[in-house]
C-alpha cells in the first residue's frame, strides 16, 4: 500500500521521529532561555539565520567555487554563495572574500598554509595575554608547525606594548603578523601593526573573530584597510551561524581560495553559507549599528558596576564587547567562579589574566561579554543588576541559600527578555 506524504518516514518531525534528541533540544532551549549568557564569544542567531541552516541546501555537494564546480546542479547554490560574498564585501568594504571555511580555526589555517612554510616564523599575541589557540599555542597545529614570536601587554598598563612588538618583529622577522585576540578588551592599533609588518616584510593578518560585529557597525577600529587578509568566525558579535570567513585583497583571496578548496576542505556547507548570507544581510541594516552600540554601552556599564562592587577590570575597562575580570580581590579563582556562577544560572568562562599566577586550568579571572544579553534586549540598568548578582554569588559562594536566591532573580530577569519563547 502506498504511503501518503505525512506517513512517509522522511516527513516525520524531529519530535515524532527522534524523541530522545528532541528532548535534548528542548532542554537546551530551556537552558538558554533561563541562563544569562555572558560568554563573550557566544550570541543568539536570529530565527531567519537558523531557518536558513535547516534548508535543503544541506543536501548539496558543491566542491569548487561559483561557476567552477566539480558537481552538477549547482546553479542555485552558486547564487547563494555569490550573494554571501557580495554582502560580505559590502559590509566590510573589502575587495574579495571566501565564505567556505567551516570555522575560524580553519580560516586561520588556510591563511597560514597559503603564506607560510613549516618552520617559518609567525608573530601573534601571547596566549597568556589574550591570543587564540591558533595564534601559536604549542598544543595547536600553529605552534607545532611554525616558530612563534609572541607579543603581549605591558605589565603595568595591561595594554599592548607596540614598542616591544616592533622590537620583537625586527628581531624575529616573521612572515605573518597576526592582530586580533580572544581575550583583549581594548582597541588594536591596526595602522601601527601594518607599519611594523611593512618594515619587516611581513603580511598583516587580523583575526577579527571577536570584534567582527562591532567592526561591521563601525564601532571598533577597522582592520580591513591595514591588512592583506582578515579572518573571522561568523557566530560571535556578527551573530551569524557557526562558521568562518576570510576577507582580503583580490590577490590574497585568489591564492587562499586554492588552499581552502582543494587544499583543506571538500564540499562547502551550502546551508551554512546560506545562513551566513542572511546574517550579513542583517548586519547591513541600520538596526545592527544600534545593536552594536548597545553591546558597547552594556559592556561599559557592566565593567563600571563590577568595579563599584570591588572587582578589578584588567586594563581598567573595555573598549569593546568584553572584559577580563581579575577575581583576586574576592579571593576566588576563575575555576571556582565559573562553577558557582553557573549554579546561579550565570554562564561565563574562566580565563587567565595577564601574568596570571594560577595555571590555565584554574586561572585568576573570568571573561565576560555582552553580545548575547544585548541580543535579548538587555540595557545598562540590567548590567548593574548582573554585576550585583555576580558579586553576591562570589561573596557567598559556599552559601547554597544565597546561590538559590540569586538563581531565582536571574531566572526572573531572563524571563523578562525571552529568546525563543516569545
Ligand atoms: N572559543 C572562542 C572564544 O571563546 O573566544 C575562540 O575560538
Amino acid at each position: 500500500m502506498a504511503m501518503n506524504a505525512s506517513s512517509h518516514p522522511h516527513r516525520r518531525t524531529l519530535a515524532d521521529s527522534d524523541p530522545a534528541l528532541f528532548e535534548l533540544v528542548q532542554r537546551e532551549e530551556s537552558r538558554q532561555e533561563d541562563n544569562l549568557e555572558l560568554i563573550a564569544s557566544e550570541n543568539i542567531a536570529s530565527l531567519a539565520v537558523r531557518q536558513a541552516m535547516e534548508t535543503v541546501f544541506t543536501d548539496k555537494y558543491a566542491e569548487g567555487y561559483p561557476g567552477k564546480r566539480y558537481y552538477g546542479g549547482c546553479e542555485v547554490v552558486d547564487e547563494v554563495e555569490k550573494l554571501a560574498i557580495e554582502r560580505l564585501c559590502q559590509l566590510y568594504g573589502c575587495e574579495a572574500a571566501n565564505v567556505q571555511p567551516h570555522s575560524g580555526a580553519s580560516a586561520n589555517m588556510a591563511v597560514y598554509f597559503t603564506f607560510l612554510e613549516p618552520g617559518d616564523t609567525l608573530m601573534a599575541m601571547n596566549l597568556a595575554h589574550g591570543g587564540h589557540l591558533t595564534h601559536g599555542s604549542p598544543v595547536n597545529f600553529s605552534g607545532k608547525l611554525y616558530k612563534i614570536a609572541a607579543y603581549g601587554v605591558d605589565p603595568e598598563t595591561e595594554l599592548i606594548d607596540y614598542d616591544e612588538m616592533h622590537r620583537i618583529a625586527v628581531e624575529s622577522k616573521p612572515k605573518i603578523i597576526v592582530s586580533g585576540a580572544t581575550a583583549y578588551s581594548r582597541e588594536f592599533d591596526f595602522k601601527r601593526i601594518k607599519e611594523i609588518a611593512d618594515e619587516v616584510g611581513a603580511l598583516h593578518m587580523c583575526d577579527m573573530s571577536h570584534y567582527s560585529g562591532l567592526i561591521a557597525a563601525g564601532e571598533y577600529p577597522d582592520p580591513v584597510p591595514h591588512c592583506q587578509v582578515v579572518t573571522s568566525t561568523t557566530h560571535k558579535s556578527i551573530r551569524g551561524p557557526r562558521g568562518g570567513m576570510i576577507l582580503g585583497t583580490a590577490e590574497a583571496i585568489k591564492q587562499i581560495n586554492k588552499t581552502v578548496f582543494p587544499g583543506l576542505q571538500g564540499g562547502p556547507l551550502c546551508h551554512v553559507i546560506a545562513a551566513k548570507a542572511v546574517a550579513f544581510g542583517e548586519a547591513l541594516r541600520p538596526e545592527f549599528k544600534t545593536y552594536a552600540q548597545q553591546i558597547k554601552k552594556n559592556a561599559a556599564a557592566l565593567a563600571a558596576a563590577l568595579t563599584q562592587e570591588g572587582f578589578r577590570i584588567v586594563s581598567g575597562g573595555t573598549d569593546s564587547h568584553m572584559m577580563l575580570v581579575d577575581l583576586r580581590p574576592f579571593g576566588v579563582t576563575g575555576k571556582l567562579a565559573q562553577e558557582v556562577l553557573e549554579h546561579a544560572n550565570i554562564t561565563t568562562n574562566k580565563n587567565a589574566i595577564p601574568n596570571d599566577p594560577e595555571s590555565p586550568f584554574v586561572t585568576s579571572g573570568v571573561r565576560l561579554g555582552t553580545p548575547a544579553v544585548t541580543t535579548r534586549g538587555m540595557v545598562e540598568a540590567d548590567m548593574a543588576f548582573i554585576a550585583r548578582a555576580i558579586a553576591t554569588v562570589l561573596r557567598n559562594h559556599s552559601d547554597e541559600g544565597t546561590l538559590n536566591k540569586v538563581k531565582a532573580e536571574v531566572t526572573e530577569l531572563c524571563r523578562r527578555y525571552p529568546i525563543h519563547k516569545f
